[in-house]
């Protein structure tokens, strides 16, 4: 009884550490799985155009794609992310070259 009282406060006490770290990474993780491909970049919604399904965006420097700041036309990966979108919204964006062209993968409101 008091050797299975022992174990069980042992586990417990092994275990805060464990999940303390556990949370942080999680936590980090959580932030980054968006970004897993590409990182987030900021930028303005200035035009939705859903029949050609184009985003234009001014944006600040895009690091994967190695642009300077800028206002551009994209292409969205999703049309659900023109829903999602309108003019004058501050975001934050992942876009990657595809096919000659640049696609937005990921858009989610700046706060
Ligand atoms: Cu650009």
């Amino acid at each position: 009884m008091e050797s299975a009282l022992m174990t069980s406060l042992l586990a417990v006490a092994l275990a805060i550490p464990a999940y303390a770290q556990q949370n942080a990474a999680g936590h980090s993780a959580h932030q980054a799985a968006p970004t897993a491909a590409t990182a987030l970049s900021d930028g303005e919604i200035r035009k939705v155009d859903r029949d050609a399904q184009k985003i234009t965006i001014r944006h600040g420097p895009i690091a994967n794609l190695g642009m300077p700041p800028m206002t551009m036309v994209f292409q969205v990966k999703d049309p659900a992310l023109l829903d999602r979108s309108k003019t004058g919204d501050k975001v934050r964006f992942s876009a990657e070259k595809a096919g000659g062209a640049y696609v937005v993968t990921h858009i989610e409101s700046a706060k």
